[in-house]
């Protein structure tokens, strides 16, 4: 029970310190890109750079009318292997940037309608704080 209370403690006082109330997340979007699909093939992976100018977020998910399903994936190496994991969330720190990229977080494209070089593909990014953003995702190599 008394760590209980410590644990709550400590949570209030990270939720009160930055000057009480966390400023709202302003997030914008760059280098969205999605790679060039193998040919046949209808899975493949999207990047991007969310910089953030206010107060903390996390992107929980990812949509797009082009594709049956996207996940949040990230890459890790494991004894000198690649592995990828499916995620819940990536953390978008305040005043910060978070990236999708080969090697780390990810979006995983499944069913994605097909595609070439130089089209664009709009994906819809939901954050868990801000508005929903409608990114323009060029496909390309990275
Ligand atoms: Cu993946």
């Amino acid at each position: 029970m008394k760590y209980f209370l410590i644990t709550l403690l400590a949570v209030i006082l990270a939720a009160c310190s930055g000057g009480g109330e966390s400023a709202a997340p302003d997030i914008s979007v760059s280098d969205a890109l999605i790679r060039t699909p193998p040919q046949g093939r209808d899975i493949t992976a999207g990047y991007a750079t969310m910089t953030n100018a206010g107060g903390a977020d996390r992107l929980i998910g990812a949509s797009a009318e082009a594709a049956y399903r996207i996940e949040l994936h990230q890459n890790s190496m494991e004894e000198g292997v690649m592995r990828m994991r499916r995620v819940e969330a990536v953390e978008i720190p305040a005043g910060g940037e978070a990236r999708l990229e080969q090697g780390g977080y990810h979006l995983m494209i499944f069913g994605l309608e097909a595609v070439e070089a130089g089209d664009t593909v709009s994906v819809t990014l939901d954050f868990e704080t801000a508005e929903d953003e409608t990114v323009e995702f060029t496909v390309g190599q990275p």
